[in-house]
């Protein structure tokens, strides 16, 4: 429980987000091309309760009303990302779709009135399906397409936007959308236990989100003045018993064959993928009888070009790990995750913890989680300045507007970056609640809800009504600190 309330640096950003393919709807609408997640949620059995985000919140319709919300909280920053495919249908500058700009205009200069800073994602999973159909993220081509088109944007947008995210979570788009770990993600063409795919796809993200950050450092920073960075998810992974060294290392390996795979490169010195990761994996590559490893090299140039590719670092986080080492009859086990096996790992969580939503849902509350992984990133990369971009609690479904469980968690989160911040000293600039809004969310469909304001889905208006965690959140936002969740005021003050 926090019981004081606690001061958060002058200048502390409060935000909210959302991205483009779970909140804009209008998926064909006026000129809009296709992705592969427009393709994905229309593939049977991809889906958990069988939904799809045609409509979603009707975002592409309703400006003003995003916007009010937003104006509502008081919030500093919003964080939401462009649809690649609204703006290029087929995904090059060969085909502008002026409807697309004019939303995303409307939408920046809406909140520029309202003084609030727009954060915006070049890149939330939802890759043009033209593109796909010519190999997506396992072309190498890829990473000039992306250059492209974060250089149409920066053109287009970069008098306005002053804080452009390359792409968000990576390891995610990876993890799911090439490996089906935690959830089956687009574009889910992938061999059940493939060996090699995620780390081809990866090194390509990697690759494309440094392009598109030289397009920015060598053609638009002197007249722009904006930053550009990436956005990771971090899990932060305890050893089982800490006590033991063995389950120690597989903390230490298992946490840099997750962020570390694409912070690495960027933030550490020496760049690279982490010489752990690299060592695991000449080994398994080794004792499947292969001659070079399955974790793809960079030239020499590229390591150049990505190390110091980031302003800053977004991170989101949602939850942590137990974890030791796999024994050797564990490695006989047929459906091992890929990812377990490549790192080696046994990973479970404790009981205790707070589960959020359906079983197949991985949230739950770990709140020291976030303040540790915070001290391992200050002390890992020399304390690069982090912007925390998401962190959320989800529900099953809107089951009363009076979220007392989601205003608990995230006050506990908030207290924990507060320690980081003024008990270990690492430099974090701000905090995102995910999300604005109840969205669609992703392979969950409409069954894991996020939203400070929840969203009547039954409703063609698609009706958004504030619910106790949106008053409270004002008032965190207002008073700079982390505040007590009083009853009264969430329920019936005017927001
Ligand atoms: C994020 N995990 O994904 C995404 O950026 C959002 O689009 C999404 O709606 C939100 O979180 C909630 O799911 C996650 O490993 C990826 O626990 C991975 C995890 C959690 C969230």
């Amino acid at each position: 429980m926090v019981t004081e309330n606690k001061l958060f640096p002058e200048g502390f950003i409060w935000s909210v987000a959302t991205s483009a393919f779970q909140i804009e709807g209008g998926a064909r609408e006026d000129g809009k091309g296709l992705s592969i997640w427009d393709a994905f949620t229309h593939r049977e059995g991809n889906i958990a309760d069988g939904s799809d985000a045609d409509v979603a919140c009707d975002s592409y319709h309703k400006v003003e009303e995003d916007i009010k919300m937003l104006k509502q909280l008081g919030v500093q920053q919003y964080r939401f990302s462009f649809s690649w495919t609204r703006l290029l249908p087929n995904g090059t500058p060969s085909k502008v779709n002026p409807k697309g700009v004019e939303y995303y205009k409307k939408l920046i200069d809406g909140l520029l009135e309202a003084g609030i800073e727009p954060l915006v994602t070049l890149y939330h999973w939802d890759l043009p399906l033209a593109l796909n159909d010519r190999g997506g993220w396992l072309t190498s081509e890829v990473a000039e397409w992306f250059a492209d088109y974060a250089r149409f944007s920066f053109r287009t947008f970069g008098d306005k936007v002053k804080k452009w995210v390359t792409l968000n979570e990576p390891w995610t788009q990876v993890s799911c959308g090439y490996n089906g770990d935690l959830w089956v993600h687009a574009p889910g063409k992938f061999a059940e236990f493939n060996d090699w795919i995620p780390y081809l796809a990866a090194h390509n993200m990697l690759r494309a989100h440094a392009k598109a950050y030289r397009v920015y450092d060598k053609e638009f920073r002197a007249s722009q003045g904006g930053q550009v960075g990436l956005v990771n998810i971090g899990l932060w992974y305890e050893p089982l018993n800490p006590e033991s060294e063995s389950d120690r290392s597989a903390a230490a390996r298992s946490i840099q064959m997750q962020l570390g795979w694409f912070l690495n490169p960027i933030f550490h010195p020496e760049g690279d993928y982490p010489e752990a990761m690299k060592q695991r994996m000449r080994e398994n590559s080794e004792r499947e009888g292969r001659e070079t490893s399955r974790l793809p090299e960079f030239t020499e140039a590229e390591l150049e070009e990505l190390r110091g590719s980031s302003d800053f670092l977004g991170l989101n986080y949602y939850i942590t790990y137990l974890v030791r080492e796999r024994t050797e009859e564990e490695y006989q086990e047929k459906g091992m995750r890929r990812r377990l096996y490549d790192a080696g790992t046994v990973e479970s969580v404790d009981p205790k913890w707070k589960h959020f939503g359906p079983e197949y849902s991985p949230f739950r509350s770990i709140p020291w989680g976030l303040r540790r992984l915070l001290k391992w990133i200050k002390d890992e990369y020399g304390n690069p300045t982090v912007m925390i971009t998401e962190n959320g609690v989800p529900q099953r479904e809107a089951e009363s507007d009076y979220d007392q469980i989601r205003m608990e968690v995230l006050s506990e989160h908030i207290d924990a970056v507060h320690q980081a911040i003024t008990l270990d000293g690492c430099s974090v600039i701000g905090y995102t609640v995910w999300s604005l809004m109840d969205n669609y969310e992703w392979a969950g469909g409409y069954e894991l809800l996020f939203g400070l304001y929840a969203v009547d889905f039954e409703d063609p208006e698609r009706k958004r009504t504030p619910r106790a965690s949106a008053r409270w959140y004002k008032k965190v936002v207002k008073t700079n600190s982390v505040v007590p969740i009083l009853e009264e005021e969430c329920m019936n003050e005017e927001i």
